[in-house]
């Protein structure tokens, strides 16, 4: 872009719900990815771009470390390796408040140096006893291809500011690979799927997260309104009736807190129609991998 750009790809890593989503949103300042507090929310990288002076930072946020059981877990672990190669930097985002991050140990034993830079980010520092954060520390930093060890909160912002100045000044120097003023890489019907999926991940439980997708199917912008219709597909015919509600009450919250949010993205006044279509294995099948973004 200019002389003496620097633009530097950071891949963030970490536990299923350890916050990456929520760390990479904190810094672009905006909601680049979407944040639930189940794991897998994040299916796909989502790239969240921000300029600091001349460096642009390309931070890739991808799906937490998961087993690869399910037709749908396979696809999402293939997403987090290909994410995972060819970054300038990675951060590993450890859970303060978890207990064993037990994958995330496992993953740094296993770490083998490679050209990317490395380093750790314990993260939800708001939510545990100081006393607990040492220890954790003093473990991470006895790996010697860590660089640097951060402690914040993603939540509050404590410890993003020394954060952002760190990835600043280790990127490498390189043209700018967007614009100024782009924020992501996602398409906009692919934001407004996402939104409607976190007030969907927020309020159902069990399986149903894991077993839908939704679809933007329609889209039109006019001056004054934007036109939203979007398809919430799950895999059996049960599960409609709980995503609908009795007498459409799930549905109708979800359109009510989806819109809100929509309203606050496209800054106009937004008329969304939901409905619920069943698709029985669409996790097996490319072209709905492709109507719900999780592969291109
Ligand atoms: N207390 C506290 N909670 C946090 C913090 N960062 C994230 N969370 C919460 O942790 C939960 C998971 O956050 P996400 O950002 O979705 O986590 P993720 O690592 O992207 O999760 P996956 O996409 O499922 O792998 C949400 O409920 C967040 O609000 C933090 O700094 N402090
Ligand atoms: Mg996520």
């Amino acid at each position: 872009m200019t002389t003496n750009s620097k633009c530097s790809f950071v891949t963030v890593i970490g536990e299923p719900n350890a916050g990456k989503s929520t760390l990479i949103n904190k810094i672009v300042g905006e909601k680049i990815s979407i944040v639930s507090n189940k794991v897998q929310t994040t299916r796909r990288p989502v790239r969240g771009i921000v300029n600091l002076g001349m460096t642009q930072i390309v931070f890739v946020d991808t799906p937490g470390f998961c087993r690869a059981g399910t037709p749908l877990e396979k696809v999402i672990f293939s997403n987090f390796k290909a994410s995972y190669k060819s970054a300038d930097m990675t951060l590993l985002v450890i859970d303060a408040a978890s207990k064993t991050n037990r994958q995330a140990l496992s993953f740094i034993e296993n770490q083998k140096r490679d050209e990317s830079k490395f380093s750790v980010v314990i993260n939800k520092i708001d939510a545990v006893k100081k006393a607990t954060l040492l220890p954790l520390a003093d473990k991470m930093m006895k790996y010697d291809f860590v660089g640097q060890v951060f402690m914040i909160s993603a939540l509050n912002g404590d410890g993003i500011e020394e954060l952002k100045i760190f990835l600043r000044d280790s990127a490498p120097d390189g043209h700018w690979l967007y614009e100024q003023n782009q924020s992501t890489d996602l398409s906009l019907k692919i934001k407004l799927s996402e939104i409607t999926r976190e007030k969907l991940f927020n309020k159902l439980d069990k399986e149903l997260p894991y077993s839908l997708y939704v679809e933007t199917e329609l889209l039109r912008e006019f001056d004054t309104k934007t036109e939203v219709c979007q398809a919430i597909v799950v895999i059996k015919n049960s599960q409609k009736g709980i995503i609908l509600g009795k007498n459409g009450r799930m549905i109708k919250g979800i359109r009510e807190e989806a819109t809100f949010e929509m309203k606050k993205l496209l800054h106009k006044k937004i008329e969304l129609k939901l409905f619920v279509k069943v698709r029985e294995k669409w996790p097996e099948k490319k072209e709905h991998l492709q109507n719900a973004g999780i592969i291109d």
